[in-house]
């Protein structure tokens, strides 16, 4: 899944793709480079953002999405508004990525259920103003396999089909450098579920502790397609990329890798 910020204030690439134009060539490139899917967001949830409206996340959005549309692209909508998914699916959007499994929009259940989409629900505990102060855990991976598993049985309760369910454990938000390592850790966590798990570390600041003290962001793009092909090796459904080349060329290596074992 390649990253398409339509947003002047992104955590890691903000502002470089704010207009439709710009966006869809974006998308373009990063289906060269191997993205199957472009995960198309209008609202930044890097740490201490602020919230923008719901009209201006889908004017940001919404032509992107539309021409992509046109052109054939697989896409999901990063959004923790129910309105701006309903909008996207309309717009043909293939899948609703959800930050907040539900939790920042009670309508957001309402909506993935009647319009059949793929879901993926994220564990989440706050808005991006105040996701830090609420990393407190006593046994990280437990309480977020439990807190995602409360998600799975609410949104069923509201009508979503298990199938269309996607999980994931949400690195980076509201989970400190530690957190997030033994999270990615122990993938296997959450197999009891059942559901297929996507799995974020782009660009996460949790990274910037592997790399010299003077690193640059697009430093954090090595240890990602590391941590890429790690979960890959653990079953990830997906990865969530910026840099689509380089993770694309360490998951052909493991898939190299893979094919030579089984024809040995
Ligand atoms: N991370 C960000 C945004 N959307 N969606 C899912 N499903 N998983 C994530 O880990 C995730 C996400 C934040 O990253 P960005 O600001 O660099 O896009």
């Amino acid at each position: 899944m390649g990253v398409l910020n339509v947003t002047p204030d992104s955590f890691s690439d903000g502002g470089r793709w704010a207009s439709t134009d710009a966006a869809v060539r974006h998308a373009l490139d990063l289906q060269t480079e191997g993205a199957d899917l472009i995960d198309v967001g209008g609202e930044s949830t890097r740490p201490g953002a602020g919230r923008v409206s719901p009209q201006v996340e889908q004017d940001r959005v919404l032509p992107v999405l539309t021409e992509l549309h046109r052109l054939g692209i697989r896409t999901s909508i990063d959004t923790l508004n129910a309105g701006t998914a309903e909008l996207a699916a309309a717009a043909g959007v293939d899948i609703i990525n959800d930050v907040s499994g539900g939790l920042a929009d009670p309508g957001m259940a309402d909506v993935v259920a009647r319009t059949g989409l793929p879901y993926i629900a994220m564990h989440w505990r706050a808005h991006a103003g105040s996701m830090d102060s609420l990393a407190t855990y006593d046994d990280v991976v437990a309480t977020v396999v439990a807190e995602l598993a409360d998600r799975v049985a609410v949104l069923e309760a509201a009508g979503v089909k298990r199938s269309q369910l996607i999980l994931d454990p949400g690195l980076g938000f509201s989970k400190d450098a530690e957190q997030n390592w033994r999270v990615f850790a122990r993938l296997d966590a959450f197999d009891p579920l059942g559901l297929p798990v996507m799995v974020g570390v782009s660009r996460k600041r949790f990274l910037a502790g592997v790399l010299p003290d003077n690193a640059a962001i697009v430093d954090r793009d090595l240890p990602t397609a590391i941590l890429s092909v790690l979960a890959a090796q653990a079953g990830a459904w997906a990865v969530r990329v910026h840099d689509v080349a380089g993770t694309r060329t360490a998951l052909n290596v493991l898939a190299r890798v893979d094919s030579a074992r089984i024809g040995s």
